[in-house]
């Protein structure tokens, strides 16, 4: 894939998303600084990127929903800050650096997940270029996909499966990683849709195509923790085997996961024949999730 056109919008989405946290504005510098640490740490901002490519497909451009964009990216930041603590996963690196709980301690790690998920709502409505009723669609979407039943319900799900070193089958694994990962995934592709103005079936299209795309993404990564590089994935990689955690590889094997995640790229494929051109970009997007080393 040219990725061109990805890393020119990374860079319009990482100006943006220091500037969405105003720190002249901070009532606690160091709290704002710990927001900054895992929001500028790297990371290929599939998330925000996917929200302006949904907007393309639908025939607007993606680039006038930036808030909308950078909204996804402080939640999926929040998500990983908590997900490092030692309740969570205890991990010591994320995206090749420490830990936000290793430099700023779990106190102010806690605060700054719980900052940027607040903020990220006030930050979708900053979307003055888009009517107020369809912002509150975006808040929805967003909120659902964020929630209880979105990736807050399975995170949860995977805490108590492994709590009780509980064995899943593949159909366990879809439900939890379709809320887990996929919820986010969901409601980024939707929310750039709604905005752009998508009509009933266009938006079902484009959903199809999120979940998909969520479900191939989670199969490649537990095969990046089997087959992928530590120096460029920017975490330790084996943990699923060592943590005897239920994942596609562990349940099928290497060639079934890798067969899994094709089908459910051509799937994704399939579901943008209705775009044409217009969803090149999501297209390219979904099929180098297979060749992805990070
Ligand atoms: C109860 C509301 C509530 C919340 C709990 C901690 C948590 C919220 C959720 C955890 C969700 C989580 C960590 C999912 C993992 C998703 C995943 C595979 C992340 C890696 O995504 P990439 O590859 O990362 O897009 P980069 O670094 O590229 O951004």
């Amino acid at each position: 894939m040219d990725k061109t056109q990805w890393n020119e919008r990374k860079k319009i989405i990482e100006k943006a998303l220091v500037e969405e946290l105003q720190e002249d504005k901070a009532l606690d510098p160091r709290l704002c600084e710990a927001m900054k640490y895992s929001l500028t740490a790297g990371g290929k901002r599939l998330r925000p990127i996917l929200v302006m490519a949904a907007a393309d497909a639908i025939g607007a451009t993606g680039t006038d929903y930036i808030h909308i964009a950078c909204a996804l990216e402080m939640i999926h930041t929040y998500s990983l800050i908590h997900d490092d603590l030692p309740a969570m996963d205890n991990d010591d690196y994320r995206r090749g650096k420490l830990t936000n709980h290793k430099v700023f301690g779990e106190g102010m790690a806690v605060l700054a997940g719980d900052a940027l998920l607040t903020q990220a709502f006030e930050v979708i409505l900053r979307q003055d270029n888009v009517p107020a009723e369809v912002l509150v669609q975006v808040v929805r979407e967003v909120a659902i996909g964020a929630g209880p039943n979105g990736m807050g319900g399975g995170q949860s799900i995977d805490l108590e499966a492994e709590g009780h070193q509980m064995a899943m089958t593949i159909d366990d694994l879809r439900k939890m990683h379709g809320a887990k990962t996929g919820a986010l995934f969901r409601a980024a592709v939707r929310s750039g849709a709604i905005v752009a103005g998508a009509k009933p079936e266009e938006l079902t299209a484009l959903t199809r195509y999120a979940d998909c795309f969520g479900l191939a993404f989670q199969i490649t990564d537990d095969i990046l923790d089997v087959v992928g590089d530590e120096a460029v994935i920017g975490k330790p990689v084996g943990s699923d085997e060592r943590n005897e955690k239920s994942t596609y590889v562990t349940l099928t094997s290497l060639d079934e996961a890798k067969k899994m995640a094709a089908d459910a790229v051509n799937e994704a494929v399939d579901a943008l024949s209705m775009f044409g051109d217009k969803a090149a970009f999501l297209r390219e997007l979904v099929e180098c999730l297979l060749n992805r080393n990070k």
